[in-house]
């Protein structure tokens, strides 16, 4: 059986469990961010950077994509409690050098988890794993280079390597890394958006011809009403409490839909006025739907049912913006409101209640994340999202629209310059115009795909651009053993993390500058230039003299790459002009990429500019039908077999993704660990548990086990069937074949599993992600004691 490590021994033991807030900010959250920063940076690195995050003279934050507020509108202080916790990991005083590395082998720094990992500090100077070598050493940069260079020339085939991003990596780096790619001859450009929104990018462009939402700041500060879905903002977008905090004064209503009773939904105390310090803050959803799991779809359809059979509708956008409506409204006149009941979880009078808000609102936004993208039937429930606009004409009008809240900070950017492994042709036309060499048109590998290649021999060669791939992915141990397969891992990071210590044959570490570092590439200082969620672009420059005076920036690293590899090949690409001066690159982004006319000059005034977006700017819909399309989906959610539960995976208060900041989640009363899976009480007591036992977690997907062992089982509020526990951890269950249907997204919060009390004889060999043991169902654990759960009807 399983072999816990310490680290996981640690977590289990100190574990304490609290009552879940019921508002999010206020002093504490202050409190916090003062005492991380001061612990990690001291007093002049925090004034230097905090006062710096966000302004228009300073960096942007590393965190999420919500945007900033126009630049006559800053604070002084522009940035929530987790802004300043992504600041101060960057920006940590903590580093590991040379020595730590001949310390510690790799095979023992793999029995840690990310939090270790994370915490050791940043990286300092390029480090090689050579074949059959027990630990990483120093080597050069030139070095580096010629040994990828080596690699990626002796490939039977460009498509036989991998160039993935994560969303933080810089527009100008993100050009210049899409370029590289397709000069070398591959579309393998994977991302974290796969993981991400990519049901969104694939649902929007469909309907409404773009990917992207159709909101500004000013939209969601005067909307009427505001619907957020499958989104935690209190955590995982926190400034975005400060807009609905002004759009409540502006008497805005919100719906909050969410299985759990997120504190940030439920009030906000703005730690920038005196009510928020010490009074009680602003209450900020009217109506809280606990929905069950992937219910979002026929929540949807019933709500817009209710619309129609009041008129509620916006008959002139109908007629002059869409094509679809009767196909849809005669769908919705036939719902079957058994199953839209059943699947949501809510009561007729919840539904009513949520229409009935639409109906009285003359301009509404509906903002989702990945409580929607991540399902098997996502894609269908954005457009679904769309369908409901589409209906009251909620889009291309003032205090309106649909608004997916992006993740990374620079997640949309890195999309807009070309890292897609699907880029439209246009796109790369552009590229063949500008660089006169014909790029692949053929598309590449998404993550889910450059897993399976990988795995399979069809890939030899992974270059990561920032992430952390071999934790964030789905199925961790095929993803483990997947990249255990490569001839060469490469990562261009930060700080140390699971994919450096799970590698290929060969494997470096490329250390490279953080957001808040000077970049003084090509001895000039330098700026980047980033988009946030929604589509404004500014510049970036970091205040802090580099952690190391080995960092390079991301651009140096991609041009350096390009140059070693391609030598005289597409002679027409200036790579030394890209690296000595960004601005050159920023002139080709604005002769290739659509939207980027005079970029540098429009990216550089102060607060930036916006993007074009057909449909918020003017209401044309560049689709195949040329309207914003109605779309019909039936309601077909994941079938949960008895005695089973339907498990979402998420983001605790202290984590960015899988960098793990600490063992906290304040708003929900966890403390001391994160191996715990919320379960509601009833639940507990049908499967035979008790509150605080241990359960061992399975998976079963398709003929196959996967497992997790002991998790604490938590007593906390949500609609029965459904269970929740964090992520990367319970990424060992989510099996790499269940993917969203049209996006291939991996279903992170629709995954069905088991749950067996832990024994406490557990054994046998185990990584510190504790990638879960794969078994062919039923041949796991013979002399496991089953606890055979049943549901109460
Ligand atoms: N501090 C911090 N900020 C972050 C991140 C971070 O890790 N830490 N990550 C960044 C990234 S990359 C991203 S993509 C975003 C993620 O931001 P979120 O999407 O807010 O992140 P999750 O924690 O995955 O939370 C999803 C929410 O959806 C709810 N949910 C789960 N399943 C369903 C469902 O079926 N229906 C509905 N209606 N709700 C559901 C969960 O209860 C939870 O509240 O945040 C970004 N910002
Ligand atoms: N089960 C489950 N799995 C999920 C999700 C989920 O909700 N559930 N969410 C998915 C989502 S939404 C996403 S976006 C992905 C995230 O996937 P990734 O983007 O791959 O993962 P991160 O944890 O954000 O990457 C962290 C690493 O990035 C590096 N880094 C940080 N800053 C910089 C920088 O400025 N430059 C460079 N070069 N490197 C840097 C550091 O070394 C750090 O260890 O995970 C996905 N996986
Ligand atoms: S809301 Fe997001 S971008 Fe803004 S400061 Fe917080 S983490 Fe940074
Ligand atoms: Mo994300």
């Amino acid at each position: 059986m399983t072999r816990r490590t310490r680290d996981q021994e640690i977590d289990e033991s100190s574990i304490s469990i609290g009552e879940p807030e019921d508002a999010a900010a206020g002093k504490t959250a202050v409190a916090v961010t003062m005492k991380r920063a001061l612990e990690q940076m001291g007093p002049t690195r925090t004034a230097k950077t905090l006062l710096k995050l966000n302004q228009t003279d300073g960096f942007d934050c590393q965190g999420c994509a919500w945007p900033d507020p126009s630049p006559d509108h800053r604070h002084t202080a522009e940035f929530c409690e987790n802004g300043a916790k992504a600041v101060v990991d960057e920006a940590t005083k903590e580093t590991i050098d040379r020595r730590f590395f001949a310390e510690h082998p790799v095979a023992e720094l793999a029995d840690h988890t990310d939090y270790w990992l994370n915490k050791q500090g940043r990286l300092l100077e390029p480090m090689v794993l050579r074949p059959g070598g027990t630990h990483y050493e120093p080597i050069s940069w030139d070095d580096a280079y010629a040994t990828i260079a080596r690699h990626l020339n002796r490939l039977a085939s460009p498509d036989q390597a991998i160039f993935y991003t994560s969303g933080k990596t810089s527009n100008e780096a993100a050009f210049a890394y899409q370029l590289f790619a397709r000069a070398f001859g591959t579309n393998n450009l994977p991302d974290c958006s796969n993981m991400c929104h990519e049901s969104t990018s694939v649902g929007l462009a469909e309907v409404i011809g773009i990917g992207k939402g159709s909101v500004s700041l000013d939209d969601v500060h005067h909307a009427e009403l505001i619907m957020i879905m499958g989104q935690n903002p209190g955590t995982n977008h926190p400034r975005m409490l400060s807009a609905l905090e002004q759009a409540k004064r502006n008497g805005a209503r919100i719906i909050a839909v969410n299985p759990l009773k997120e504190a940030g939904l439920i009030r906000f105390k703005n730690p920038q006025t005196p009510r928020g310090m010490v009074g009680p803050g602003t209450e900020l959803a009217d109506l809280y739907l606990q929905i069950r799991i992937n219910g979002d779809l026929a929540l949807l359809q019933g709500i817009a049912a209710r619309l129609l059979e009041w008129g509620a509708v916006d008959e002139s956008f109908i007629d002059q913006h869409t094509v679809g409506f009767q196909e849809y409204a005669d769908h919705l006149a036939a719902l079957d409101w058994d199953e839209v009941l059943a699947t949501t979880g809510l009561t007729m009078a919840e539904i009513d209640e949520a229409a009935g808000m639409f109906r009285d609102s003359g301009a509404s936004v509906t903002c989702w994340a990945m409580g929607i993208t991540q399902h098997r039937n996502a894609v269908a429930t954005v457009k679904e999202i769309v369908n409901l606009a589409l209906l009251q004409g909620n889009i291309g009008k003032p205090g309106a629209g649909v608004c997916p809240v992006r993740g990374h900070s620079n997640v949309q950017g890195d999309r807009t310059m070309g890292i897609w492994e699907r880029v439209p042709a246009h796109f790369l036309d552009g590229v063949r115009d500008e660089f006169g060499f014909e790029p692949p048109r053929e598309h590449g590998f998404d993550s889910v795909a450059s897993i399976k290649a990988l795995r399979d021999g069809d890939a030899r060669v992974f270059i990561g651009m920032g992430g952390n791939f071999v934790s964030a992915a789905p199925d961790t141990s095929v993803t483990e053993e997947a990249m255990r397969g490569a001839d060469l891992t490469v990562h261009v990071s930060t700080k140390l993390n699971r994919s450096h210590v799970v590698h290929g044959e060969e494997a470096l570490i490329l250390p490279a500058l953080g957001r808040s570092e000077r970049d003084q590439t090509g001895g000039t200082d330098q700026r980047v230039s980033v988009e946030d969620s929604m589509s404004a672009v500014h510049t970036s420059r970091g205040p802090l003299p580099p952690a190391s005076p080995h960092l390079r920036s991301e651009v140096d690293i991609v041009c350096s790459i390009a140059e070693a590899t391609l030598g005289d090949r597409a002679p027409s690409i200036p790579w030394s002009d890209f690296r000595s001066d960004y601005t050159t690159i920023r002139h080709s982004i604005a002769r290739v990429v659509p939207g980027c006319a005079a970029y540098d000059e429009k990216a550089s005034q102060p607060g930036g500019f916006v993007l074009p977006h057909p449909p918020r700017d003017s209401r044309t819909f560049p689709t195949e039908a040329d309207r914003a399309i109605f779309s019909v989906s039936p309601i077909d959610v994941v079938q949960v077999p008895e005695g089973r539960l339907l498990l979402q995976t998420m983001r605790s208060h202290d984590q960015f993704n899988t960098t793990i900041y600490g063992l906290d989640d304040r708003y929900r009363g966890i403390s001391g660990g994160r191996r715990v899976l919320l379960m509601h009480p009833d639940d507990i007591t049908a499967y035979g548990f008790e509150d605080g036992d241990y359960v061992d977690i399975t998976s079963e997907w398709d003929g196959v086990e996967r497992q997790v062992p002991k998790f604490r089982i938590v007593a906390y509020d949500q609609p029965r069937g459904c269970v929740a526990a964090y992520y990367p951890e319970t990424n060992p269950l989510v099996p790499l074949d269940s993917t969203a249907e049209g996006s291939n997204q991996p279903t992170s919060k629709s995954v069905i599993v088991r749950l067996e009390r832990a024994t406490a004889e557990e054994t046998g060999v185990r990584h510190a992600s504790d990638a879960g043991r794969v078994t062919p169902n039923g041949r796991g654990d013979e002399n496991k004691r089953h606890v055979q759960p049943h549901l109460l009807s």
